[in-house]
């Protein structure tokens, strides 16, 4: 660690989160004990020992399975004031967080209960962690479009909270275009909209959430330098791209963090940014994750605070605001 680092993390906003992907194992325990809900885990590091993953799907099906332990308001209240903390300690100034409704709705806990929740933590945020935030609601790709529908009928009494929508979970077999109808309808309420697309998905997939769901960013995009006409146009439109490098190292989209291909994206002039998607399974979160890429990509104080720049560039706020945050 530098001792800059150590003094005054680098300033960024962190545009690619899962707050269910926040639950550290402590809290989990926390929760489960409040909540009288079982684990199958004897304690803290027997869990910790579950954090190996083959892949994306292994990692979803341990996030499910813990998503269990959420249950009230204050459950909600307490995970995101939880991130709020660890992320303004490592420099983050702004948080677009993603939630993901369906997997609560699903197990009986309402979207007021998530959304409210959420919000009793982030309208203080600003006051209690210096971090301003939005929310993002994301739909489940691996449910059906109809599902999504009813989700963001569901979300209408609380749209006052939500800035936009995203698409995550299992990526492969699930192109973004089965969500048309729902990104329209969503757009209609002037949301704002992303997509995850090229993480373990194809290319196209990148190129389909563009023109079909008229996403304004691309979460991931990793698998785009496949393509080298999409990063051209990547490049052109200046869509921004939420790396999540520990991510893509965890849940092996790359080999090592050595061969992420982050430098060679920033050379080739994407815009690309640095998050943490789900810190407390991947390892680290979003300074981790900037240490990680500065250690071991060789990233110099340019680039990083070109990646720092971007972030607040890419955010969802307003031009005074972000020329403030930034
Ligand atoms: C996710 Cl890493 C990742 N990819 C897709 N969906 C997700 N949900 C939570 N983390
Ligand atoms: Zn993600």
């Amino acid at each position: 660690m530098s001792p800059y680092h150590a003094l005054m993390p680098l300033p960024k906003a962190e545009l690619h989160l899962h707050i269910e992907g926040t639950l550290e194992p402590e809290l989990a325990f926390e929760l489960a004990a409040r909540n009288g809900v079982a684990l199958r885990y004897p304690d803290t590091e027997a869990l910790r020992q579950a954090y190996r993953f083959a892949d994306l799907q292994s990692f979803l099906n341990l996030y499910y399975e813990l998503m269990a332990v959420l249950r009230t308001e204050r459950d909600f209240e307490d995970l995101a004031n939880a991130y709020l903390a660890r992320a303004a300690a490592q420099g983050v100034r702004h948080a677009e967080i993603f939630f993901d409704p369906q997997a609560h709705i699903a197990r009986g806990v309402s979207m007021g209960t998530v959304v409210e929740g959420l919000w009793r933590a982030l309208e203080k945020s600003r006051q209690n962690h210096g971090v301003s935030t939005r929310l993002i609601l994301c739909f489940l790709r691996d449910e059906s479009a109809d599902s999504a529908l009813t989700t963001l009928e569901a979300a209408r009494p609380h749209l006052d909270r939500i800035t936009g929508i995203g698409l995550d979970s299992a990526e492969a077999g699930h192109p973004p275009a089965k969500f048309r109808e729902v990104y329209r309808a969503a757009a209609d309420l002037g949301l704002h909209r992303v997509a995850h697309a090229g993480e373990e998905g194809p290319p196209a997939y990148i190129t389909e959430a563009l023109d079909v769901l008229g996403v304004e960013r691309i979460d991931h995009g990793l698998r785009c330098a496949e393509d080298p006409a999409l990063v051209e146009r990547l490049v052109r439109d200046r869509v921004p791209l939420t790396l999540c490098p520990l991510s893509n190292v965890r849940l092996r989209a790359v080999d090592s963090l050595a061969d992420h291909p982050l430098p060679a994206l920033l050379d080739a002039g994407l815009m690309c940014t640095v998050n943490s998607d789900d810190p407390a399974y991947f390892g680290g979160y979003a300074g981790d994750n900037f240490d990680a890429v500065r250690d071991t990509l060789g990233l110099g104080e340019d680039r990083l605070r070109e990646l720092a720049r971007n972030s607040f560039l890419a955010s969802f706020l307003e031009d005074d605001e972000e020329l403030r945050a930034a």
